[in-house]
């Protein structure tokens, strides 16, 4: 009975995913702020993670040690998610990062976002020049390398918010020979770290790259070749708010 109840509830909710709105790639800060504002804006969005934690690189803080830095900019998502912050330095703030990614986890869920872990993403869907889906896995399917066919999840818009490999990325330009919106047409690939050019240019490059491919977060920065920024977070956060923003705009111009 017990059983009956999950399986049941689950493959209901696996249908339900199977055609949405918009389907992100990576459950990392930019990924579940993305995920929230789309779905605080009635799209139908469902997010896949290939771990069993969705949350990416903010659990850990710098080195372990669990405390991270937000800038001023972000502070009013912060607040919006009802997370605890406390003053550092000339409009830096310290917050805790579980508490920052539970809530992030917890608001993005209750909000209406579909959270899909242990899934992997392998490829997306390409139709009349256009990214209209992606193709999942089981996560331990990949990892255990099983000749295991994939299933088809078809969605108006794609987020690669896959952090600093950006895989989806990578994956559409190395199959099918197209050009990205790059500096180069290419995924470029990430700098090294230069902390506050860094930030900026996260928000900066979170666009769509192809048509029905979008980027935000470390992606972002990956493919069109700038610098990384270790464990300071607004960049992530207004990035994902930012995508969110371009892609309800894109849908509501599809006929
Ligand atoms: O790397 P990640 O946290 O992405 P982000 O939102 O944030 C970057 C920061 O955490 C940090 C930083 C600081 O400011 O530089 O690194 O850009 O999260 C990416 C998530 O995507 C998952 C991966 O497990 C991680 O949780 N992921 C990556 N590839 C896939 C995937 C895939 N193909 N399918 C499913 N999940």
């Amino acid at each position: 009975m017990i059983s009956k109840g999950i399986v049941d509830s689950y493959f209901e909710k696996f249908k339900k995913i199977l055609n949405v709105d918009v389907a992100i790639v990576g459950g990392g800060p930019s990924g579940l702020v993305a995920a929230y504002y789309l779905a605080k804006n009635k799209q139908n969005v469902v997010l896949f993670e290939r771990k069993l934690a969705p949350g990416g690189g903010m659990w850990g803080g710098a080195m372990m040690f669990n405390d991270i830095i937000v800038q001023h900019d972000a502070i009013p998502i912060v607040q919006e998610l009802g997370i605890s912050f406390k003053p550092y330095d000339k409009g830096l703030y310290i917050i805790d990062s579980v508490q920052a990614t539970s809530a992030l986890i917890y608001h993005t869920s209750k909000t209406g976002a579909t959270l899909m872990n242990c899934i992997s993403v392998e490829d997306v869907v390409l139709h009349d020049d256009k990214v209209n889906g992606v193709v999942i896995n089981w996560a331990p399917v990949h990892r255990e390398k099983m000749h295991v066919d994939p299933v088809v999840v078809i969605a108006k818009a794609v987020l690669d918010a896959t952090g600093h490999d950006c895989e989806v990325a990578r994956i559409l330009e190395r199959k099918n020979g197209i050009k990205l919106d790059t500096p180069t047409g290419n995924v470029v690939g990430e700098r090294s770290m230069c902390v506050f050019e860094a930030e900026r240019t996260t928000i900066e490059n979170t666009k769509e790259i192809f048509p029905g491919l979008f980027v935000s977060g470390m992606a972002a920065n990956g493919v069109n070749g700038s610098f990384r920024m270790g464990p300071i977070f607004g960049g992530m956060l207004l990035s994902g708010k930012k995508v969110s923003e371009a892609i309800s705009y894109s849908i509501s111009q599809l006929v």
